[in-house]
């Protein structure tokens, strides 16, 4: 009945080649990263002296171009062109009459919304028991209790990040190339500082020199330094670095942006490793947070990159991005129901105000229909 069962997820993305790009690249390069943490004073004495880049503005003062407060779209607004939502809105409209065929084809469009296969036969099965059993009076009584459903699978995994009281709390924001890690950064250290906060940055993706200069951007943009070395500067030795400064300036939280790497690359993961240990040697708890970047247009490929990496660096939190625009948005149901990690924040849109932090009841009603209930939570 459905041709999704034989769907599969997409293996090799443009993210592949440039990450196989970039192991070409750096295999020259002073350091492999399956060196072991004997080898990283070594590292350190070879590496020049790490730049930073301190913008003359005061730490917390937004240059004047950012500090305008962007008009604030509202969730529903910003979810409104997902896959999910245009699927599920048409659905009900074509179908208002309660019966199997309904049900039929919002498992279809579950599936089609990249929900899971599981979880979308589990939410419909559950749903088509309760109709059987005259729960329902009608197509809306059987759009509430969906949303329910659809809630409950989120509601667990809505824990914000706390980054108070540590001196810094280290957030390592890993993820496969073009996930959005660096934006992801640039908006976390514009809420962070607009918190009073005084943040650093450190350039850990040393693949790519544009990836250097894109953060720095960020840095600049947001009045926040940058500790950076030149392109091919041993990752570990970068972040624990920038770590060495933050302690000594009392900086309150330190985001390090590693390479995108994926998860089929050993030598890379093993770095992420790498990175990991040298910062427990100044802080055992460090990293504070590894925060996972997600490319919400991803699909169920998105569950295979989160187990992948969890082995390696124990990710603790989420960030699902691009959820705005096409992306299908039902991959954070399916994430949350595979790994109950928290999800952190999801990015809907390009600017530094885009980033929210994740709110389950807001999510769920901007993606169903506006006449259940919707609207009228008014989430922002
Ligand atoms: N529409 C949209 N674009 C995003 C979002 N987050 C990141 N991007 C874009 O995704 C692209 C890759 O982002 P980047 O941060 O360089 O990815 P990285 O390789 O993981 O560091 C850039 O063009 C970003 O502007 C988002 O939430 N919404
Ligand atoms: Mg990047």
């Amino acid at each position: 009945m459905l041709k999704f069962w034989k769907k599969k997820p997409t293996e090799a993305g443009p993210a592949d080649k440039e990450a196989e790009h970039a192991t070409a690249s750096t295999s020259t390069g002073a350091v492999a990263p399956e060196s072991g943490d004997g080898m990283l004073h070594e590292a350190l004495a070879e590496i020049p002296a790490p730049t930073e880049t301190r913008p003359e503005t005061e730490r917390f003062v937004a240059p004047a171009a950012d500090s305008a407060p962007p008009a604030k779209r509202s969730w529903r607004e910003r979810l409104s062109g997902s896959a999910f939502a245009r699927s599920l809105g048409s659905l009900f409209v074509r179908h208002p009459k309660l019966d199997d065929d309904l049900l039929d084809e919002l498992e279809t469009a579950l599936i089609t919304a990249d929900v899971g296969i599981e979880a979308s036969t589990g939410l419909v099965e559950n749903l088509r028991r309760r109709m059987h059993k005259r729960e329902f009076a009608d197509a809306t009584a059987l759009l509430a209790a969906l949303r329910e459903a659809l809630l409950a699978l989120l509601k667990p995994v809505e824990q914000p990040l706390d980054v108070a009281g540590r001196n810094p709390f280290v957030v390592l924001v890993v993820g496969i190339n073009g996930a959005g890690k660096t934006t992801t950064i640039g908006k976390l250290a514009r809420r962070w500082r607009d918190e009073q906060r005084a943040v650093m940055l450190a350039a850990g993706d040393t693949f790519r020199a544009a990836a250097v200069e894109q953060l720095k951007t960020w840095g600049e943009r947001n009045a926040v330094p940058v500790i950076s070395q030149g392109q091919d500067a041993d990752a570990a030795s970068v972040i624990f670095d920038a770590l060495q400064a933050a302690r000594s300036r009392g900086t309150d939280v330190l985001i390090a942006d590693t390479a995108g790497r994926l998860h089929t690359q050993g030598g890379l993961m093993d770095e992420l490793g790498k990175i990991a240990r040298v910062l427990k040697k100044l802080d055992p708890d460090a990293p504070h947070e590894v925060l996972m970047v997600i490319d919400g247009t991803t699909g169920q490929n998105a569950v295979n990159q989160v187990r992948q990496f969890r082995q390696i660096v124990g990710v603790t939190g989420l960030v699902v991005t691009k959820l705005d625009g096409t992306a299908k948005g039902g991959v954070v149901f399916a994430l949350a129901r595979e790994f109950g990690l928290p999800i952190r924040f999801v990015g809907l849109g390009e600017s530094a105000t885009d980033l929210r932090p994740f709110e389950a009841a807001a999510f769920v009603d901007g993606l169903l229909p506006a006449s259940l209930g919707g609207e009228a939570q008014g989430h922002d």
